[in-house]
């Protein structure tokens, strides 16, 4: 394009997968219906203080019982993919045993739903609610948690591996390991910095655990991955403290997990920074192998980057601003002298700072490191705190203007060569947003709690111009 002539209209390729993203646990509701017994985040919403207003997935969107009307409402804005999870506790309500055949059959109407309407479905096998009986057995710091974790897999793979394509074991570990076994923000709310690091070892097995199963009972055609959220981190400056200071969190957010899982070892800067708080026994002979099983594609969540620099004595009284909730426990187990910063510029309602630049980096970072893995955002989003107007309609220019400008930066990275096949948004709805509650709204539509009544945003008519062109919609003028 000649400079200075109006941008070049952002395009995608035509076979490039537009959808949106969910979790069980966050719509569904249901939580006592067809078998299902509590998870970790029933107990977790249902312990005083733990969840903002007191909120629980009780009933959610109750989206178990209005799945046709969620997916007709997919398929009306043109949507070509949709990821959600399996609840593992309505599956297997003790996590142990044979299916509950009901469970499996909710999930089989979705999927067959979604294939009537033309919309791939892409799913999740973990998305965090683990079931009760297991936490009380010791949870992911204990082994037999991810072998559990296999067998259930396997029932889920029994049961849809002839309609499923796309399957993706966990979603973003960290959160499981560091914010339910570290700070306790999320569920189980424990505070153990050692049972956090074992806990993120047994997710690694785990994910190479059903992986390989997967592998070997799945149609060729299946596609196997894994939903990581890798903090794209910054240093506050290029002094050799700040960067040395990144590269733990790095170690801690990201390489944890990407080390097992693409390159079947851990780093040793992990291994000596955490010295102090394991000794690393629990890894062992073989589980590098079994967690690095290979995979067709890697997922990728972003929304936010990490600024970060070395605790200096100036740094006394340096806020703790590390978007991950208020706790007196640190998330990161071993790195006490690092300080989280707000990154600068605009914030959405998440208190989390809008830069689009980390998601094209992020993506040219695996395409990179995993070079032949296909690349998919399998979440990218923003709550907002908007409100039906007069009319009932819900204008949310912010959160167009954040889809235009992290969609934009997807496109920068394939440009650059990345391999990156769809993008999910995050959310489809508005839902129960864990530690949060109902207090954030991520959806592009309205979520009315009281009558369940949906209403599409603003963004979502945006957002299904572009899955219905490829095309990247201008942001309207306000
Ligand atoms: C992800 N953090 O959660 C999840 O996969 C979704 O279920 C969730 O609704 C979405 O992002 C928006 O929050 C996260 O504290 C929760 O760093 C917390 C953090 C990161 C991701």
């Amino acid at each position: 394009p000649v400079s200075g002539s109006p941008a070049s209209p952002v395009q995608f390729p035509a076979d490039f997968v537009w959808g949106t993203s969910t979790a069980a646990y966050q719509i569904e509701g249901a939580a006592r219906e067809d078998g299902r017994t509590p998870s970790i985040w029933d107990t977790f919403s249902h312990t005083p203080g733990a969840v903002q207003g007191g909120d629980t997935g009780d009933t959610a969107c109750d989206h178990y019982h209005r799945y046709p009307q969620d997916v007709a409402l997919m398929s009306g804005l043109g949507m070509g993919g949709y990821r959600f999870s399996v609840s593992w506790p309505r599956v297997q309500p003790t996590g142990r045993g044979p299916a509950v055949q009901r469970g499996l059959d909710f999930y089989r109407s979705l999927v067959d739903e979604l294939l009537a309407k033309g919309v791939t479905p892409v799913l999740t096998l973990y998305h965090w609610d683990l079931p009760q009986e297991l936490e009380d057995a010791g949870g992911w710091p204990e082994r037999d948690t991810a072998y559990r974790f296999a067998d259930y897999a396997q029932l889920v793979a029994d049961a849809l591996g002839d309609r499923v394509d796309m399957w993706t074991t966990l979603n973003e570990p960290w959160c499981s390991a560091f914010l339910g076994y570290g700070s306790g923000v999320h569920a189980p709310g424990r505070t153990d910095p050692a049972a956090a690091l074992r806990a993120a070892h047994h997710l690694n097995l785990a994910h190479g655990l059903a992986t390989r199963q997967l592998r070997s009972t799945l149609p060729g055609r299946a596609q196997l991955s894994v939903s990581l959220n890798p903090a794209h981190v910054r240093a506050r400056s290029a002094s050799e403290a700040d960067q040395d200071a990144a590269r733990r969190i790095d170690a801690l957010a990201t390489r944890v997990f990407t080390g097992p899982m693409l390159h079947g070892r851990y780093d040793e800067d992990l291994m000596a920074d955490t010295a102090r708080i394991t000794d690393w026994s629990h890894v062992r002979d073989g589980d590098l192998d079994i967690a690095g099983q290979p995979l067709d594609g890697l997922c990728l969540n972003y929304y936010t980057p990490s600024l970060v620099s070395a605790v200096t004595a100036d740094d006394a009284d340096v806020e703790r601003r590390d978007g991950h909730g208020a706790s007196a426990h640190s998330p990161w187990p071993g790195a006490d002298r690092v300080a989280f910063h707000q990154s600068p510029g605009e914030q959405t309602a998440m208190g989390w700072s809008i830069d689009p630049t980390g998601m094209t980096e992020l993506l040219l970072r695996f395409s990179r490191e995993a070079p032949g893995l296909a690349l998919y955002v399998t979440e990218n989003g923003a709550a907002y705190e908007d409100k039906p107007d007069a009319d009932g309609r819900v204008q949310d220019p912010e959160r167009i203007r954040y889809l235009h400008q992290h969609i934009t930066a997807v496109h920068d990275a394939m440009t650059a060569g990345a391999d990156v096949r769809g993008y999910f948004l995050w959310s489809l709805l508005d839902n129960f947003e864990w530690a949060y509650g109902y207090s954030r709204r991520f959806g592009i539509v309205r979520v009315d709690y009281e009558t369940q009544q949906r209403v599409p945003k603003a963004s979502a008519e945006w957002y299904a111009e572009l899955a219905g062109t490829g095309r990247l919609p201008e942001v309207p003028e306000p």
